[in-house]
């Protein structure tokens, strides 16, 4: 190129991109320290403090310092794991409702101080900002406003307390990303023995304004976390998800910390006057705090990508809560759910099929460089695809170039200039056809659609509504593996076997006869019959790629299809619980034991042994501790037990519970509850079932 073209070509670009106007903000807009918050996404909560220790979710405030004695504690692991894992950083509860500080707080004795965890000269949330520094993670820290320990909490004192307490956490641990204040506020409490409920005025008591003045001039760079924001909102659930329709935007001023529409911080409000982005808070296991009793609880690989799909798919950031143990550890099996978790997402974003294909718009902004189209597919989110201002509705289009299979949509608007997609469609080129494949709301941050697999070779992006002319930053598309875990095996009352996979389009191979089941064995495609003693073996295999997963095994002994519950209750519907293969529902009895279950087979069997699952619920409402058990042929003469004993450490670990004796023939079986292993005194049954011989 001449000298003279190259100083045309520069003077006609220099030209024609001046000539564009830059698109109007939308307002709310998110600040510096929003944007930057935003691009964390990820990142995790640490529920340890007094709690892991007295075994409760919510302390009264009474315990004693001396209690909290961690054995083995080490953020480092901490950090090692979440670094692991994906996460950018860690909020831990430096101090929860029941008033007890990680820290050696100069304003309380209720502290580390006082426990024998390093002979009282530790400091947790020390060596956790020292492990976040280490490996590179942000330090986020949670105090809780609630104190049920505090003598003075409900008055003004206390919140001189409080902004004593955030005074000194904000200055003396180095940068801090966010601070989270609960929406969890009086009620009864131990308060410095009082032994009172107190009430206070959830709108005025904590004169919130004064409380955030201090964090914005100790650390300006903090993000501020509550019910209400003002910089981040609750998203009004702890089980993991948003709206799928989900604004960054909220009427701020119409909520605080602990108020009753919590509902619409799901979605936030298309009108909001601020930019209050939602965070999903939501614990690996049941609880907040570690509780022996739920460590076969750890949400499932499926679980945790439904969990993801639903928050930073859904333009929220994530916030996924370990329990940490009483050793002072991320425990293992928390571990190995989570990297599964970060494996999987690994494999789903590999390979950005969007990658190098020819991008087209219906409308491009003042016909410019600057809001091409092929901004979607360039990587940088500084640049994006815009319209024309009055032009919302408008599409653009990504050419693969050749038949491509897909299952993941992702688009990300330019929230600097706010957030504006209010509907939009996503369509692809199939057998020469453009079909829908997506109608979808809000965008945001970020948006990613779990689809059907397709085969495509062109993938349109439809704006059907905005605010005002759509700034479109990023679109990717992926074809996310099939996620392979064991099947899930059950049978119901009426003898029907099912085999559940956790994806669609794979194959299950199954046994009956106890060998193991490999791709020549029988393909299962719909319920069946299965009265006898069985062993089912069962496995996934993704047929596209071989892969298998490992073997779901279960004993079934004979049919329940006979079964009644032969004793007197009021309630024999919910009886029917105990039978129906489903060990999330269970049967809890409002008497107090001893209580006689007695069952009735319909038939004489010759029984050597049975088997006892207690209620999965979150809060185990009824645990069968000490017991009986009777076996009887006409169901009135039932002579001596046949087995007797308890059901040692139930309280703390749940599972399935399994009692052989010698073999005996009847038809009625009896168990009789003798004592509760929980302190409420409540007995009750997930599921019951015989060992035949
Ligand atoms: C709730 C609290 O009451 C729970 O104990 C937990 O800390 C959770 C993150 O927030 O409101």
């Amino acid at each position: 190129m001449t000298n003279r073209l190259l100083f045309l070509v520069i003077a006609f670009i220099t030209f024609s991109c001046a000539q564009v106007v830059p698109p109007e903000p939308v307002l709310p807009l998110p600040s510096e320290r929003q944007l930057a918050w935003h691009n964390l996404e990820y990142y995790a909560f640490v529920h340890f403090n007094m709690n892991t220790f007295s075994d409760m979710e919510w302390g009264m405030g009474d315990e004693k310092p001396e209690t909290f004695n961690p054995t083995e504690l080490d953020c480092r692991q901490w950090a090692r794991v979440c670094k692991n894992a994906g996460m950018k950083g860690i909020i831990l509860t430096a101090k929860h409702h029941d008033g007890f500080c990680l820290w050696p707080s100069e304003y309380t004795e209720h502290s580390v101080k006082n426990s024998p965890w390093k002979k009282g000269k530790g400091d947790v949330v020390r060596d956790l900002a020292d492990a976040c520094k280490e490996y590179d993670l942000k330090l986020g820290l949670y105090l809780s406003p609630w104190d049920r320990n505090h003598a003075e909490y409900g008055n003004e004192k206390y919140i001189e307390y409080f902004r004593n307490q955030l005074r000194e956490l904000l200055t003396n641990y180095g940068d801090v990303f966010e601070v989270w204040f609960d929406g969890a506020n009086g009620g009864t409490g131990y308060y410095g023995g009082a032994n009172e409920e107190r009430k206070i005025e959830r709108q005025t008591y904590y004169d919130w304004q004064t409380t955030y003045k201090i964090v914005r001039e100790l650390q300006p760079n903090a993000c501020l976390f509550s019910d209400a924001g003002p910089d981040i909102r609750w998203c009004g659930n702890e089980e993991g998800w948003v709206n799928q329709t989900n604004w960054s935007a909220l009427r701020r001023n119409e909520f605080y910390p602990g108020s009753p529409k919590y509902k619409e911080l799901r979605s936030g409000h298309e009108d909001g006057t601020h930019w209050v982005p939602a965070e999903v808070d939501v614990s690996i296991r049941p609880g907040w705090y570690y509780h022996k009793y739920e460590d076969h609880k750890v949400k499932t690989l499926p679980h945790l990508l439904d969990i993801y799909y639903s928050s930073i798919g859904r333009n929220a950031s994530l916030l996924i809560n370990f329990p940490v143990d009483t050793r002072g550890l991320i425990h293992e099996k928390d571990e190995e759910q989570i990297l599964k978790l970060a494996e999987t997402l690994k494999a789903d974003f590999r390979h950005n099929l969007a990658a190098g294909s020819k991008v087209e718009a219906s409308n491009v902004r003042g016909n410019s460089k600057k809001y091409k189209a092929a901004n979607v597919t360039d990587s940088k989110p500084e640049t994006s695809w815009a319209t024309d201002d009055g032009v919302v509705k408008a599409s653009v289009t990504l050419d693969l170039g050749e038949e491509t299979e897909i299952n993941r949509f992702l688009v990300q608007e330019d929230i600097a200039l706010g957030q504006r997609v209010k509907e939009f469609t996503v369509e692809a080129f199939i057998n020469n056809i453009w079909e829908e494949v997506a109608s979808e709301t809000t965008i945001g941050r970020k948006r990613i659609l779990r689809l059907p697999n397709f085969t495509t070779s062109k993938i349109r992006l439809n704006i059907v509504d905005a605010k005002a002319c759509p700034l479109i930053s990023n679109i990717e598309l992926y074809k996310a593996p099939k996620v392979i875990v064991d099947p899930k095996i059950s049978r119901s009352k009426d003898a029907m076997v099912s085999i559940h996979t956790f994806e669609k389009g794979l194959d299950i191979y199954y046994s009956i006869d106890g060998s193991d089941p490999s791709v020549s064995s029988k393909n299962y495609s719909a319920p069946f019959v299965l009265k006898n003693k069985a062993t089912v073996k069962a496995m996934v295999v993704d047929s596209e790629t071989n892969k298998q997963s490992s073997l779901a095994v279960v004993e079934f002994d004979v049919a329940k299809t006979k079964w009644k519950m032969a004793a007197q209750f009021k309630n024999l519907e919910r009886a029917e619980l105990i039978f129906d293969g489903d060990e999330n529902t269970a049967w809890t009895l409002r008497n107090e034991p001893p209580i006689d279950f007695i069952i009735d087979f319909g038939e004489n069997l010759t029984i050597s042994g049975f088997k006892y699952l207690p209620d999965q619920g979150r809060w185990n409402p009824g645990v069968i501790f000490a017991y009986e058990l009777y076996i009887s042929k006409n169901g009135k003469s039932w002579g001596e037990p046949v087995s007797l004993g308890e059901f040692s450490n139930i309280r703390n670990s749940p599972i399935w519970q399994k009692k052989e004796f010698q073999a005996t023939t009847g038809r009625f079986i009896k168990l009789r509850a003798l004592t509760s292993a929980l302190e409420s005194g409540k007995v009750g049954i997930a599921e019951f079932d015989i060992i035949t011989r």
